[in-house]
């Protein structure tokens, strides 16, 4: 007996419409007060025992007895190993992957600001700014379920394009068992240190340093509930990449797409988790019928059915829109991770969209191949934050000083200007300062 879910459906011309879709969008707040509580714990114990808590939180948390935290490292040697050591379309592919990704980002460096620059005013001051990457970088890759190798080459390639001297990885192994994909990407994209420790001892090790970890400047990627507190927890001693929600997808149609190639992009992001959440914006009510009848039809197929069923019966949103017009309008409030365009004409409604992590335009460009290997990256906003934040980038591994040289005439009229505002806040060593150089 095939399983028939009924996805949800709405109507933007229901009433209360927009806060109906705005509830459903957001997920009930975590109970996380007792992640939070352990996760305190064990980074105060990282801070203050090093490599001693580190090895026992692995003892306890991954069943791994060690007797010092360097045989939790994986050496340059042993990285290639498994990289040689992967079936021949698994390499090439992995290849093709990473060469693009990195192709892209060196394309990001150039055209996003990621360079220094100064220019001079008329009496010789000059100002400009100065861009310097960081010099040593943590990664976080979970274990487990959610052990993607294409999300290492996501988080280390952009580092490495950026100019980091140093990428750390760190990636559980619960009991032991590597993952010899994940290595490969990581010898791929050029990591620099592997160990084999996770959880908030991980991001605590990365953040304090121990004697055997050296201590980075930014942790990135995602990772579990204690991954995520312990990243909210160290923010400040080190910069973190963001805190990343369940993954998303918004589709747009017009209904002139084949409906198993939408029902198949929405099941795309629903087989990640559960909690990810799959929707369709059309203006044909015909159109979202086939759709939900290739939903229904395609789903027994699907090894991950369970996954995608609970996501789907749970998040999806199948809703009928007036038209493409109102579809961007909507997409624009909806900000989503993700935002596929399947239209005779998606360039035209792309330039009405101003909130999404990626756009991915017409109906050739399915989000698993941005996903893999198009070459921007994987990691984008979630919940919204698209409104205000971006995808990862070269930009996340530089940061900029700003560079200041006033001429002795620039001293003159700048100094003018400061003292009088100096005067005005009651601080006059800064007064002094700017007078002590005026002729
Ligand atoms: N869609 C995920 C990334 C991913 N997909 C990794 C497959 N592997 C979040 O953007
Ligand atoms: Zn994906």
């Amino acid at each position: 007996m095939p399983t028939a879910i009924h996805v949800k459906r709405l109507n933007s011309s229901d009433p209360g419409f927009t806060e109906i879709l705005l509830s459903s969008l957001s997920l009930p707040m975590a109970d996380d007060e007792a992640i939070d509580a352990a996760v305190v714990q064990i980074l105060a114990q990282v801070q203050a025992h090093g490599d001693a808590a580190v090895l026992d939180y692995t003892k306890q948390f991954d069943r791994l007895s060690v007797a010092s935290v360097t045989e939790l490292e994986i050496s340059q040697q042993a990285l290639q190993q498994a990289y040689e050591g992967l079936a021949a379309d698994q390499k090439t592919a992995l290849d093709v992957a990473a060469q693009r990704v990195r192709a892209y980002h060196e394309q990001q460096k150039i055209e996003t600001g990621c360079h220094s620059w100064e220019y001079t005013e008329p009496d010789g001051t000059r100002l400009g700014q100065k861009v310097t990457a960081l010099d040593r970088v943590g990664i976080y890759v979970p274990g487990g379920k959610a052990a993607y190798p294409s999300s290492v080459l996501m988080n280390a390639i952009p580092a490495k394009v950026a100019g980091v001297s140093e990428v750390i990885m760190v990636v559980p192994t619960p009991d032991g068992t590597r993952n010899p994909l994940v290595l490969a990407a990581a010898w791929l994209a050029g990591v620099d240190r592997v160990f084999t420790i996770g959880g908030a001892q991980a991001v605590g090790a990365l953040a304090y340093g121990t004697k055997t970890i050296p201590a980075v400047d930014k942790i990135v990627g995602p990772g579990n509930a204690y991954v995520a507190a312990a990243k909210r927890r160290v923010f400040g001693t080190v910069g973190i990449d963001m805190i990343a929600g369940p993954s998303e997808i918004l589709v747009l149609c017009d209904g002139s797409s084949n409906p198993d190639w939408i029902a198949m992009d929405l099941f795309s992001q629903a087989e990640h988790d559960e909690l990810a959440q799959s929707i369709l914006l059309c203006p044909d009510a015909s159109f979202i019928e086939r759709v939900q009848a290739s939903i229904n039809q395609l789903l027994p197929e699907m090894p991950r059915k369970k996954v995608i069923e609970t996501s789907l019966t749970n998040r999806a949103l199948l809703i009928e829109v007036k038209d493409m017009a109102e579809a961007c309008d909507i997409a624009n409030q909806i900000a989503a991770e993700h935002l596929e365009i399947c239209t005779t004409d998606p360039r035209q409604w792309a330039e009405q969209i101003r909130h999404a992590g990626a756009i991915f335009i017409g109906n050739y460009t399915s989000e698993s191949l941005g996903d893999y290997c198009a070459g921007p990256n994987h990691v984008l906003p979630t919940a919204r934050t698209a409104r205000f934040s971006s995808p990862l980038g070269v930009y996340d591994f530089i940061k900029r000083s700003s560079m200041i040289e006033v001429s002795e005439a620039g001293a003159q009229t700048l100094g003018a200007v400061a003292s009088t505002l100096a005067h005005g806040e009651g601080l006059q060593a800064h007064a002094r300062a700017a007078e002590m150089r005026l002729k």
